[in-house]
């Protein structure tokens, strides 16, 4: 069955495509869903998976993926915030908010929401890293002030990206959550 993932962010959908390949097609869905005011983005992805699996009609199965970066000197900051920072304040103006800090240390969260006629399943993943001024070419978002292994998010590829991120390891839970659906 396809899943249908309901974003506008592509370079959400080309990770979840490389990561599922072989396993189920995956289609975009632009349906702009609730996204409520929550500091849990278990919530905020559960609520906009079953509030647009509801919506769009038809059976398949819908996906939604709530993330954002938490920077430890800043409290938190963006956090579920971080798509309306990057849209008004941008990467490179947070990055320069955190060079101030001597704590360059940050974290990606993801929770991945499921939806399909028996229920809701939300699967989260988080990655431990480092900012830095911006390099790379790749990836999306934040990718280029996020230092992992020596590398920024912004120089893997998708491929590598997936085998270390947020959005790899909630993936892979749900693999293999999905795998197990089957039996
Ligand atoms: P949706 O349509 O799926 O909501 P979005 O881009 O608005 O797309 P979010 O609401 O989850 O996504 O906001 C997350 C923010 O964090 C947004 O600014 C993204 O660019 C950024 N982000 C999410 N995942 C990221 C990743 O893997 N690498 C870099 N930045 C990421
Ligand atoms: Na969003």
């Amino acid at each position: 069955m396809t899943v249908r993932f309901v974003t506008g962010n592509e370079g959400k959908v080309r990770e979840a495509r490389d990561y599922l390949e072989g396993i189920e097609p995956v289609e975009q869905i632009e349906y702009d869903y609730t996204e409520i005011q929550s500091d849990s983005l278990e919530e905020i992805a559960a609520h906009g998976a079953r509030e647009a699996y509801a919506e769009l009609g038809s059976d398949e199965p819908v996906l939604v993926d709530d993330a954002g970066l938490f920077v430890d000197a800043l409290g938190g900051f963006p956090g579920p915030y971080s798509a309306y920072v990057e849209d008004t304040v941008g990467v490179e103006r947070l990055w320069r908010l955190a060079s101030e800090e001597e704590n360059r240390r940050a974290r990606f969260r993801t929770v991945l929401a499921y939806a399909d006629e028996t229920g809701t399943e939300t699967f989260a993943g988080a990655v431990a890293g480092t900012l830095v001024a911006p390099r790379g070419e790749g990836g999306f978002g934040y990718d280029p002030i996020f230092e992992y292994n020596g590398q920024t998010m912004a120089e893997m590829s998708t491929e590598a990206k997936n085998a270390i991120s947020h959005r790899g390891r909630a993936l892979a839970d749900f693999a293999e959550w999905y795998a197990g659906c089957d039996e």
